[in-house]
Order: structure tokens, then sequence, then C-alpha cells
């Protein structure tokens, strides 16, 4: 399917977007009724028979301070769509970020307002247009000004691609002078070059944006389940053998596999098992019980001590379930990678696991935590490098 593009246009209100977005569409000028619903009287979606790609306009930035969180939440919205399956022609390919060319300073703010509204496309092309650039004299500086501003910008630094100064509508000084519509044609070819990397760029920033919402919503299962470890740990029966532990754990990596979809084939549930039995009755687990109750000096009550532990294998198991699955999402490997899975979890289970326990440990002793508190430090522990 060959994707359509779409170009974004933001800037401050009054700067010339829409003036901009008339010139390049020309007379077959169209209002689509594509889009997403609730946006669609924040934003305008145009096309031309002419163009490889569409061109959203949205409402300018200020001047007033509910516009500007209007403007911002509408790209947003439209933005966070695009990640939906089936959604995949919404996605934003290329931004024109519009300055005015004839107000000499490019205010830090707008590029902050630049970067919340399109925070989802961090990699996405940005071409930055210097509108109502009607003094050529001017133009050099302009541009020059422009780079300055965006060279200590850390995000879009990198994605600016192009400075192009325009005059979009006949400029007139008076009977004899005039600017006459410039860069328009520039600004086309441009962008129709850009495009395939900015589909690659746009594919690319959806799947971050939904592997980190996927992660996040992992996390909290995985705390969820660390606080039903700490819980069935705290049962004062001994659980060294852990299976007492095992319904928590096999809820948690079922949990866990169907955020990212591997629960779907009989190979993913080879792989399931294959976690769980690891995890729960496998030789580290025992291990790192044993490890932990030979430390001498631990001075800490045994129960307490259960509970700990049980949460911080529950934690250990989800982080590396976690990290197997993120990789088999990624494409990275594949659910029948079993060995490999198997030594992830082996690996985090024993040595990573025991260190990671003691500096819990350590902590817990020095302030009084409660329950909820445990939970929340073992899960940040366990999850402080998984990002
Ligand atoms: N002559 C001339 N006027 C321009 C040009 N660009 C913008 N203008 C004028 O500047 C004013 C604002 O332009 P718009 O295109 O409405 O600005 P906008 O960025 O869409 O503003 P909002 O929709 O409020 O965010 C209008 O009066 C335009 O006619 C240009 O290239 N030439
Ligand atoms: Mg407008």
């Amino acid at each position: 399917m060959k994707i359509m593009g779409n170009v974004l246009v933001i800037g401050n209100s009054g700067v010339g977007k829409s003036t901009l977005i008339n010139a390049v569409l020309g007379d077959n000028r169209a209002e689509t009724g594509f889009g997403v619903k609730g946006t669609t009287n924040k934003l305008s979606i145009y096309e031309s028979k002419e163009l490889p790609f569409r061109i959203i306009d949205t409402i300018g930035f200020e001047p007033s301070w509910l516009k500007e969180r209007q403007a911002i939440r509408a790209v947003k919205k439209w933005s966070a769509d695009s990640s939906k399956k089936g959604k995949e022609d919404t996605q934003i390919n290329v931004i024109w970020f519009c300055v005015e060319g004839t107000s000499s300073k490019l205010f830090p703010k707008s590029i902050k307002d630049l970067s919340r509204a399109t925070s989802m496309w961090p990699t996405v092309p940005l071409i930055v247009v210097i509108t109502k650039s009607y003094s050529v004299p001017d133009r050099e500086e302009n541009k020059k000004m422009v780079y300055s501003a965006f060279a200590s910008q850390k995000r879009y630094g990198k994605n600016l691609r192009e400075v192009i100064p325009v005059v979009a509508a006949t400029y007139t000084l008076n009977e004899q002078a005039f600017a006459a519509p410039e860069g328009i044609q520039e600004l086309i070819t441009v962008t129709n070059d850009l495009l395939p990397e900015g589909v690659k760029a746009a594919q690319d920033d959806v799947h971050a944006f939904t592997l980190k919402r996927k992660q996040t919503f992992a996390q909290s299962i995985v705390g969820t389940t660390a606080a039903a470890g700490v819980v069935v740990g705290a049962i004062p029966i001994p659980f060294s053998d852990a299976a007492l532990l095992g319904p928590v754990e096999v809820g948690e990596v079922n949990a866990l596999a169907r955020i990212y979809g591997v629960n779907k084939n009989e190979s993913a549930k080879e792989l399931l098992n294959s976690i769980i039995e690891v995890g729960t009755v496998g030789a580290a687990a025992k291990t790192l019980i044993s490890a932990l109750k030979a430390i001498p000096g631990l001075n800490i009550g045994v129960a307490l001590l259960n509970s700990i532990i049980a949460g911080c294998i529950v934690a250990a198991l989800g982080e590396a379930s976690n990290y197997i699955f993120i990789q088999i999402y990624n494409g990275e490997k594949s659910a029948e990678d079993i060995d490999w899975a198997k030594r992830i979890v082996e690996s985090r289970l024993a040595n990573q696991t025991l260190e990671k326990v003691i500096q819990i440990l350590d902590k817990i002793k020095k302030e009084n935590l409660n329950k909820d508190a445990i939970v929340k430090l073992i899960v940040s522990v366990f999850f402080q490098k998984a990002s």
C-alpha cells in the first residue's frame, strides 16, 4: 500500500500558516473529511491532486493560553490516534514549523510549544518555514537565527533538515515595490524528498510510543503481582520450594505476555511455560533463597525476609519476562528462542537478583517502610535499568 504522506503545519497564530497552505495547494485545494474524531474543529486537513502529501493546518499556538492548549491537545490527540492499528495513513511524516520573517526573534517558547505538540514524533524530519520573508537581505540573517536557535535544542537539532524562507502571497509595499510569491516550489520539492525518510521515522516513532506505553503497563502489572508476592511470602509457613508463589507468577507472566502479544501460538505457550518453570521451581530461585538466608547478621525477621524475597522473585521474574517479551515484540528474538529465554530468566534470578535484594534489605532496615513502600522500592530497584 502506498502511504500518502502527512505534513503537519504548526506555529504561532498569525504567522501565515493558512496563507502558506493555500499557496501550496493552489487552485485544487480541497478540505478532506479525513481526520480524527474530535479534532476536526481544531485541525483542518487538505489535499490536492498534484501533491503526494496531505497538509494538516492547526490553529496557532498564541496568543491566548486557552487556544494554545487546544492546539497542542488537538495535535497530541491526532498523534496518539495515529498509533492505532489501521491508522498508519494518519501518521505525521514531515513537520513544517512556521516562524515569521518579519519578527526578529524566534522565541524559545515557540520551540517549546513545538516540542510539546509534537512529542510523539521525536524523529520526524522538520522544515522551518520562514513566512512573510519579504526582505531579501534579511533572509540569510533569519536563517542563521533559526539554525542557532535549533542548535541548542537537544531534540530538534537533529531533525531540522531545511530552513526555507517563503512569500506565500504577493506583498505590496507601494505601487512600485512588492514582494512576489517565492519559495513555495522549493518547499514542495524538499518535502517530497523527505517523505520516504518521514514515513520510516513516523513508523519508528509510533513503535517507540507504543512500546513505552506497554512498558508502563507492564511495570504496573509487576507492581501488582509483586505486592501479591509480598503477601504470600508473609504466610508463616516455609515456602522455600516457592510452590506457593506459582499462581502469582503464572498470572504475572501471562499478563505480561498479553501486553506484548506473545501469547498467540503454540510456541508462545511453550515459551511461557519454560519461563514460569525456570522462575518458580527452577534451581535459580532456590539458590537465591538459600544464599540470602545464609547471609550472616541480616538481622531481619523471618516473616519479613520471606515476604521480601517473595516480592523480589516476582519482580525479578517480571523484569526478565518483560525484557524477553520486548525483544520478541521488537523482532530481535522469536518465541522459538526458548533456550535463550531460559538463560535470561536464570541469570536474572541468580546473580543480579541477589545484589538487588541485598540493596533492598539495606534500605528497609534503615527506613521503616510499610508494605506499599516496600513493593514500590522492589519494583523501582528491579526496573531501574530496564528502560
Ligand atoms: N501579503 C502576504 N500576507 C501574508 C502572507 N502570509 C501571511 N499573510 C497575512 O498574515 C495574516 C495572518 O495569516 P494566516 O495565514 O491567517 O496566519 P495563520 O498562521 O494561519 O494564523 P492562525 O490560523 O490564527 O494560527 C493574514 O492577514 C495574511 O494575509 C504572505 O506571504 N503575504
Ligand atoms: Mg490559520
